[in-house]
């Protein structure tokens, strides 16, 4: 999977995508993600990419100019799956969203600043908008890094164990059941004795009503209750 991510904050987004697993997928070839500043895009010779709201109010707008310019130099080199625009307005990000994307050969993201783009970036270009939550961040780069992490992670290979991904929490609409690891007996805290038990499908049960019991207690609207 490509991943062009389109931003006027570039630095914000080279440290995350330098470490750990997101790191790693991308030395392995998994994933290629790439970083253009909007400012490298723009004919003006202060390198602004914003201005002021036609018909006035408070903040600025992100022009279409160096937009446009980087969207359609990406798009005469690839085609693209999807062209996504991180904003507090889209589609409210979960997992069955993410597990869709995670099929793409190349995604565009473009992040939102300020009060947010020019509408014709958005009918014009934008082929889905993302929200991350019911909240607002000054920005759409981690937003961005939030999609792309949950991205990556699900590319066949990023994953030491290639089943892990499909027993995360929401993966199957539950919470992940409790987890432990040596030692078995910490102070007197010990853990669950069917762990121990070798019986792999009494385990299995094990996990899945504690994950029930878990999803109950913490979010009954995953239940439907
Ligand atoms: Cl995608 N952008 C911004 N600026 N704020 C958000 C968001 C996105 N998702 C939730 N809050």
């Amino acid at each position: 999977m490509r991943i062009d991510i389109i931003t006027c904050l570039p630095k914000l987004l080279d440290s995350f995508f330098g470490y750990s697993i997101l790191q790693r997928a991308q030395q392995a070839g998994h994933a290629e993600v790439l970083v253009h500043d909007l400012r490298d895009y723009t004919a003006d010779k202060h390198r602004r990419v914003d201005d002021y709201p036609f018909g006035g109010g408070a903040g600025m707008v992100m022009q279409i100019e160096p937009i446009a310019n980087c969207i359609r130099k990406l798009q005469a080199e690839r085609t693209y799956d999807d062209v996504i625009y991180m904003t507090p307005d889209g589609e409210r990000l979960a997992q069955p969203l993410v597990n869709r994307l995670s099929l793409a050969q190349n995604l565009i993201i473009l992040c939102g600043h300020y009060k947010g783009v020019d509408e014709r970036v958005r009918e014009q270009f934008i082929t889905r908008e993302i929200s991350i939550g019911d909240y607002v961040l000054s920005g759409g780069e981690l937003a961005a890094a939030v999609l792309s992490d949950a991205l990556i992670r699900l590319i066949p290979g990023v994953l030491g164990d290639e089943t892990s991904a499909l027993t995360d929490s929401f993966q199957d609409g539950l919470l992940a059941p409790p987890i432990y690891t040596r030692p078995a007996n910490f102070e007197g805290w010990t853990i669950p004795d069917v762990l121990l038990s070798g019986h792999e499908a009494k385990i299995d049960d094990w996990r899945h009503e504690q994950a029930l019991a878990r999803t109950r207690a913490r979010r009954p609207d995953l239940l439907g209750e």
